[in-house]
This record gives C-alpha cells, structure tokens and sequence, in this order.
C-alpha cells in the first residue's frame, strides 16, 4: 500500500448532511441499508464522489430513489453521474456483510454473541460505503432490528426515540443522535446485556441517566467504573467547565476487543479490562486503570468529539490532550501532593520505557506525523503519552488558569468542527498573549513536527570568590528516520538549587534585586544557555527538570553525593525519585560493562554490586516515617531491564537481566530485616478501599514479602514462602493474593506450583483473572531456557484461545515484549516462536500482530548473537507474501 502524506491533504468535494442507517442484525449476513443526503463542496473542484468500503456485498445503489450508474475502483465506489449544483441529493446504499466472520474486530462484529462495533481509525467502511474520513460530519438516525429474545438491548449514539415489537419475534429500536460526528465515532451494540443505572444532576440542573452495561453475571463488578463515570463528569465540569450534553451515556463492556475502549459519542464500548472490578477479582493497579480509562473516554466527549481531528494526522490534537486530562484527572482524585507525585512518576516510567525507545527506534515519528501507511500503526506511546507532555508543557508555560482560558477559546473558536493541532496551540497562546508560549510558538511547534527525544546536557560551575553558580544548559536531538538534523527546542526546565547539607536556597539570578522562590521554570529556547545564580555561599546541588518538567533526558554527571542529598531531601517528590533511580542506574552500568565481574556458565552473576551507601540510602527510605508507602515503593524498585537497555549502545539482554537480579537479590538481603518491618507495618486494617493510602500500603508489603522470598531462595529459609503461601490462601483481596502469588513465582519457589494450579482453580470462571494467570507464567524470570517450553505449554492449554485479544497479549506479548531476559535467548528460539505467532495473528487480527510485531524494534542495539538472530526472524516475517498492511508496515521499517 502506498503511503499517505500529510501534506497531500485536500478538503472533502461532498458533503453528507445527514445519515439514516437502518440495520438488520443476523451474525451470518447483517443487512444494512445506508440513506444519506449529500451535496457537492462548493469550495473544492467538481471531481466524482468516491466511497470508501470493504468486505461488503454491494447490492443496490439509488440517487433520489431511481437506479444510477456507479463502478468500483480497488475498494471505491465511485459515482460519477450525480445531479450538478450544490443542492442536496439522497443516495441509498444497500449492503450486506458478515459479522460472525470478522476476527480482525473493526467494523461490526460479533463477541460472545453480542453485536459491537468498533470504527477508529477506519472501520465505518466495513459496515456500509462512506466518506471514511474525520472531517465530514454529520447527523445520524440510526434503526436496530434483531431478534427480541437473542439481542433484547439494542444501543447506538444519542437518544433512543422508539422502540417496539415487530413480527416473527423480532424487534426494533430507533436511536437519533443529537449531535453531528464523524463516522468514526458511530457505534452499536446489540446482545443480552444488563445496566448499573445512575440518574446524575449537573451543575446546571440538568438530569442525566448514566448506564454500564455487562453480560449479566458481571453487573456486582460494575461499581467501581460508574463511580469512575460520575467522577469524571463532575470533574470536567468544575476544572474546564465542560458539561455532559447528553441525555444518556453509556458504557458497554466487551471481552473482545483490540485495545482499551472507545469513545463513541453516548456510548462508549470498553475492553472488560477497563470496567469490571471487585475487589476478589481486580487488582489496585486495575481499579487505578479503570478510575483514568473511564475518565479518559469521557473526557474525549469533549475533546475529541465536540472538536474532532480534521485527519488523522491531527490524531495527537485528541488523544495527547486527553492523556494529558486523565493524568490530571487521576491526579486531582489521588490529592495530597504526594498522591499526585506518584501518579506522575508512573507516567513518567511509562513515557521512558515505553516511548523514549520509539522515539530512538525504526517507528520513531513526530507528535503529528508526516506520512503513514497504515493509520492503526499510529495509536502510539508518541501520539498518546509525548503529545500529553507536549500540552503538559503548555500547561506549565501558561500556568493553570491561562490553560483553562485557552481551553474555553479553543471550544468556542471551534465547537463542532475538525481541526488541527496548530489550532489547538494556536488558541491556548491567544488566550495568554503575554505568556511565553505566545512569544514562542512557532519554535514551540517543533514539538510536533521533530521526531525524537531531545537531550539536555548540564554543567555546573561554582565560583566562590564571586559567590557565584553557573549553570551551561545544551540541547541536542539524535537524528530521527526521515530528520537528519533538528532545530532547537523549547524546553521549560524547573529547577531549584540544594546546599551541600540539604537546604533549598532562595533563588537569585545575575541582574535580580533580591532573591526570590526556591524553584523556578526556566525555558530553554537556545542550542546553548548559560545561567547565573548570585549570592550563592558554597557549591550548591542542582535539583533540575522538577517534576519532569519537559520530555527529555538529562545529563549531568551529579557526585554520588550530590545524588544521596537530593534523594533525601529534594523538596521536589519527583527529583527524589529520579536521584535514586540515577544511583541505581549507574551501579547496573557500571556492573554491566565491568569484565571483572563474570557471569558463571549459566548466566548467574553472583557479585555484591551495590555500594554500602546506596543500600544504607534505601534503608533510610524505607524507615522514614515521614513517606508514603506508595512512594517508597517507587523509590525501592530498581530501574527496568528495558530502561537500562536504552542507556546502552550495545545491549546483552542477558547480562542486563543478571545484573538486575543481583542487585534485587543484595537490596533482599542487606535490607532483610527492614523488609520485614515494611511488611507488619503494613498489613490491612479493615475493609478494601482502592485509595492512594492503602493502595500504596498494599504495593509497599507487596515489594516487601517479594523481596523477603528473594532472600529465602539465597538463604534457605522457608519461613518467608510459607508465608507467602499462607497469604496467597487468605488474602482478602486480589491485590493481597496477586503479589504473594507474584512473590512465590518470582523468586523459584516450591510453592509456586501449587498455588498458581489453585489459583486456576479459584478462578477458572473469571477471564480477566485468568489472563493474570497467564501473563505471570509467561512473565516469569527464566531459569536455564524453561520460559519459552513454558509459553509454549500455556498456548495448549483449554482456556488458551488466539483470537481474543486479552488471552493472546497476556501469553504471548507477556513472554515477548515484556520478558527479555526470557525472551532474547542466545539460541534465538524466542525470535523463531515471536515470528510464528506474527504470521498466525496476521491472519487473524492485523491490528494485533502489528503491535507484536513492534517487539524487536530494538534489534539494531542488540550484541551478537542476539543481532543477527532478530534480523532473520524479522526478515521471515517480511519475506511473507501476504501480510497486512499493519504488519508489512512496521517490519519495513524495522528492516530499513
Ligand atoms: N480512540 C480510541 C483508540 C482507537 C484505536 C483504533 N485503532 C481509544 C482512545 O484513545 O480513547
Ligand atoms: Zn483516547
């Protein structure tokens, strides 16, 4: 397939006013007859009105109710006889196609014996022709025939107007969408459902009904997804005053589905994953998903719907600032600004795990890209989590209530419209002319036009006779696929400097009166930039990028001390945690790279890396009685095998993995009986609440009684996975029982058999559950190659099934994208079995191969004999003659 460019865009030549779509439900064959009034764009030259479909059966085609000519051109329809002049014409569209048979789940389907649909980016055209683009909007009226007793509910967008019984036992509902959209966010959903209902009042007055729909045995697990729901609507409405401008919302839950929900106007269709929790069945992490993916899709009523993407270019004009809504949103809930430091370093360790390596890698692409081939390869950690930093940059460079002043000037410049990124840059500057992303913006703007992560380097330099502090600020950025060289930045860095002891000084810059807070924003514009603090009485400790205040790595070669006063006294949560996980970032590498310390025949490294200060340093943490335990347990996880990866330019997966594990199995063991305490110390008291205190008290004893089972396996004891065992039996909770189960598999133990055959056992009707159970196996620390027989073994299994989404990612992605030290075996037979299930999803579900596909987009910095074997299982996949588009795409580039 061609690629498409941004710049080849061109306005629509039709437009369609209206849509009437009327649907007769039947798995096999599903009737649907499409009734539009369209008129010709005067704006645009007169050229034929070309309709986008696939896998359809075309059986009639009318204008103004007589018979037209019309050909088909690849999956075109293409009408060229239409009536001249701009009046409005009807056209029919008389199609059928078959749901039962669509395994790739876009269009319409069938999951469980409920109909759902699913159109983003591109799936309106597998339900009937249509001009399959964001920009045209229009009004829908939408009718629903099925069988009464198969298919008793019967959704689509906005209000349901009529509803009745029909002959031969079947029904009908009739839905009218009071707002205009674009195809993409048309939905039905039809099957035996039941509804958790909340009627809400809005600030205004006005009276909602808030529904959760779900198979019937699931409606107790609904709870936790409409408070989320009722949440979300209140919070628009107070911090940007948007208000729900529905009648009814909906969320329907599907188990079939390719990513996490979607935000189809009034009626969201969601991923079970991202609805269903109790507190047997959910884990803290979970209910935490659910509070920000409910938000999130709801939050898109607005920014996304009411104002839409003019092409899917524009998709981060949506979803980075929805992201960036969800991550204030979770953090306004969590309060304390603790809760909310956490909250921001979990998104901040998804950002550089996640889209740091994108960023560096064969699918690197700019916040708006330039070109695509296939649009579904473009729902990125790029798009999403860098375009939420990019608005969160705004955020900062305009201040909170300048935000919400440019969100209310975007909403009324453009309610209703489809429009750009520029647009939304454009109006957050406008509402703040004297703000520095007014006086920037066009140089602002290349952080949606430059691919890659920018790098700032710091040097500081203290003169003590002048009593003065320079601080030399350098950006550079790598260059990207496509970008040779990039033009500098804006990078607003917040910073504050630390004495030698601790203490935040007051800050004063050469040229200032007197000294002012002890932290402030700084916005780099310049390749270079030099800062002068004055009046400063002995080398201070820089504490820069505060909260993470751009996406960016910085270098600075901080002192190992410099590094334990900032993780002890940084007044900024954030930098605390980042001077920890420095520390500990630089014992890895340096271990990693030092020949003195060997790896024995079967891969141990068996050496004390840690040096007495670090793990002095994390006891403090531990015991200090003035942290959250949810913070703590940020500070105590050592860095990822995949972040450590990124730093390096030649990775050995292997010795990253061993390395790692050494440095847990020390921190286990100096730190045994702190350990202990962490775990009495925090033990439930009284019922579950999923809150930030007792959630972070849960995930703290959880690290605890994994890090007590790690030291067991070292030194015999039996004591600790006894205990494990014990609380796996009782725990109260699925968080509770997840980690000791977690803790027993992770650290070898005997144990673990036993528990994870019970933990089937107890919870064999639970397919979210189950899923866990999968991806911990497949997850598990490899000892001597056993994973992959593993992984193999589970893809036999009874309740092991390909074509639901959910069951492939937790066996099959949970072994190869997040299993490394399992998955890059020397052998390479962990790239073999990632190419086999390539090829068989391909076939199956182009949307989720290509997302497997994406696991070797590393391979270049791999060390031989990784290297070589990843370059041939990725050139299998490519040599196959009859790949998606989804799938050739990203091995193309993989291989480029
Ligand atoms: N907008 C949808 C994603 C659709 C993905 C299509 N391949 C979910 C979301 O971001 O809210
Ligand atoms: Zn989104």
């Amino acid at each position: 397939a061609p690629a498409i460019h941004r710049a080849d865009y061109q306005a629509p030549a039709w437009w369609i006013d209206t849509v009437d779509l009327t649907f007769d439900l039947d798995p096999a064959k599903t009737r649907v007859l499409n009734k539009m009034r369209l008129r010709r764009n005067p704006d645009v030259a007169a050229q034929p009105l070309r309709l986008d479909g696939e896998e359809l059966n075309l059986a009639r085609v009318m204008v103004n109710g007589g018979g037209t000519s019309f050909k088909m051109e690849g999956n075109q329809l293409v009408l060229e006889n239409l009536p001249e002049g701009t009046e409005p014409f009807d056209l029919e569209i008389f199609t059928t196609c078959a749901p039962a048979k669509n395994t790739q789940l876009m269009g319409l389907y069938v999951s469980q014996g409920t109909f759902f649909t699913q159109c983003e980016a591109e799936g309106f055209r597998r339900i009937t022709y249509f001009l399959d683009r964001p920009d045209v909007m229009a009004s829908y009226t939408v009718t629903l025939r099925a069988d009464k007793a198969l298919y008793p509910v019967l959704l689509s967008n906005g209000n349901l107007v009529d509803s009745g019984a029909m002959e031969d036992g079947r029904h009908f509902a009739k839905w009218v969408d009071p707002h205009k959209k674009p195809c993409y966010l048309f939905a039905l959903v039809a099957g035996k459902l039941v509804a958790r209902e909340q009627k809400i009042r809005s600030r205004s007055g006005t009276e909602h009904l808030l529904q959760v729909y779900v198979r019937p045995g699931d409606l107790g697990k609904t709870e936790h997804a409409m408070n989320s729901l009722m949440h979300s609507v209140a919070w628009d409405e107070a911090r940007f005053g948007l208000p729900l401008d529905l009648e009814r919302f909906m969320i329907v839950a599907t188990s079939d589905f390719n990513m996490g929900a979607m935000e189809n106007k009034g009626l969201n269709i969601f991923n079970t994953k991202y609805v269903l929790a109790s507190e047997a069945t959910a884990t803290d992490t979970d209910f935490g998903n659910i509070e920000s993916v409910v938000g999130h899709e709801y939050f898109h009523n607005w920014t996304g719907n009411r104002v839409t993407c003019r092409d899917w270019f524009q998709l981060s004009l949506k979803e980075g600032l929805t992201v960036f809504r969800d991550q204030e949103f979770s953090q306004d809930l969590a309060g304390s600004p603790s809760a909310r430091a956490v909250k921001r370093i979990e998104d901040v360790r998804v950002l550089r795990t996640a889209q740091f390596p994108e960023d560096a890698g064969p699918m690197a692409h700019p916040v708006r890209p330039d070109s695509y081939i296939e649009i579904n390869n473009f729902y990125t950690v790029t798009i999403y989590e860098k375009g939420a930093e990019v608005v969160r940059m705004m955020h900062t460079l305009v201040g909170r209530e300048g935000f919400a002043k440019g969100m209310k000037l975007y909403f009324e410049r453009h309610d209703g419209q489809a429009v750009t990124c520029d647009d939304f840059a454009q109006a957050i500057a406008d509402a703040n002319p004297t703000s520095d992303l007014a006086r920037l913006l066009p140089q602002f703007k290349r952080w949606y036009s430059q691919a890659g992560t920018p790098r700032v380097q710091a040097t500081g330099q203290y003169d003590a006779a002048a009593r003065s502090y320079t601080l030399t600020l350098t950006q550079s950025c790598a260059p990207t696929p496509g970008q040779s060289t990039k033009e500098p930045f804006v990078i607003p860095v917040e910073l504050g400097l630390l004495s030698a002891s601790g203490a935040a000084l007051p800050l004063q810059m050469a040229g200032e009166s007197a000294a002012g807070a002890a932290s402030r924003t700084v916005v780099l514009t310049e390749p270079t930039q030099t800062l002068t603090f004055v009046q400063v009485d002995a080398e201070p400790v820089p504490s820069l990028l505060r909260n993470f205040s751009a996406p960016v790595v910085l270098d600075i070669d901080y002192t190992d001390a410099q590094l334990l006063t900032l993780l002890a006294h940084d007044a900024d949560a954030f930098n605390r945690w980042e001077a920890g996980q420095r520390l500990a970032l630089r014992t890895a590498i340096n271990a990693i790279a030092d020949s003195a310390y060997a790896t024995s025949a079967s891969g141990i490294f068996d050496h004390q890396v840690l040096g007495a200060d670090f793990v002095e340093a994390m006891r403090s943490v531990l015991r200090n009685p003035a942290l959250d335990a949810a913070f703590k347990e940020l500070v105590l996880t050592l860095p990822s095998e995949t972040y450590i990866a990124e730093q390096l330019d030649v990775v050995d997966p292997q010795r990253i993995h061993a390395v790692r594990e050494a440095m847990r199995e020390q921190l286990a063991l100096a730190l045994q009986t702190d350990w202990e305490r962490a775990w009495e110390q925090n033990q439930d008291t009284g019922g579950y609440r999923p809150d930030p205190v007792s959630s972070g008290r849960r995930a703290l004893s959880g690290l605890a009684l994994h890090m007590l089972c790690i030291a067991a396996r070292r030194t015999g004891d039996v004591v600790w996975p006894g205990k494990a065992y014990q609380r796996f039996k009782v725990a109260a909770n699925m968080t509770d029982r997840f980690n000791a189960l977690t803790a027993l598999v992770a650290s070898g133990s005997e144990l673990a058999a036993p528990a994870l055959a019970r933990f089937h056992a107890l919870f064999k009707d639970e397919p979210l559950v189950i899923d866990k159970w999968f991806a911990l196996q497949a997850g598990a620390p490899d000892r001597g190659g056993n994973v992959l027989p593993a992984v193999r073994q589970l893809m036999q299994h009874p309740d092991f099934s390909l074509k639901n989404p959910n069951r492939a990612r937790s066996v099959i992605f949970s072994y190869c994208s997040a299993n490394p030290g399992a998955f890059h075996r020397a052998d390479a037979a962990g790239y073999v079995f990632w190419s086999d299930r390539v090829i068989e999803l391909d076939a199956i579900n182009p949307q989720v191969a290509a997302r497997l596909a994406r696991a070797l987009d590393r391979w270049k910095k791999l060390a031989e004999p990784w290297r070589s074997g990843a370059r041939e299982a990725i050139a299998r996949v490519a040599a196959r003659p009859d790949l998606s588009n989804d799938v050739r795409e990203v091995v193309t580039r993989a291989l480029a």
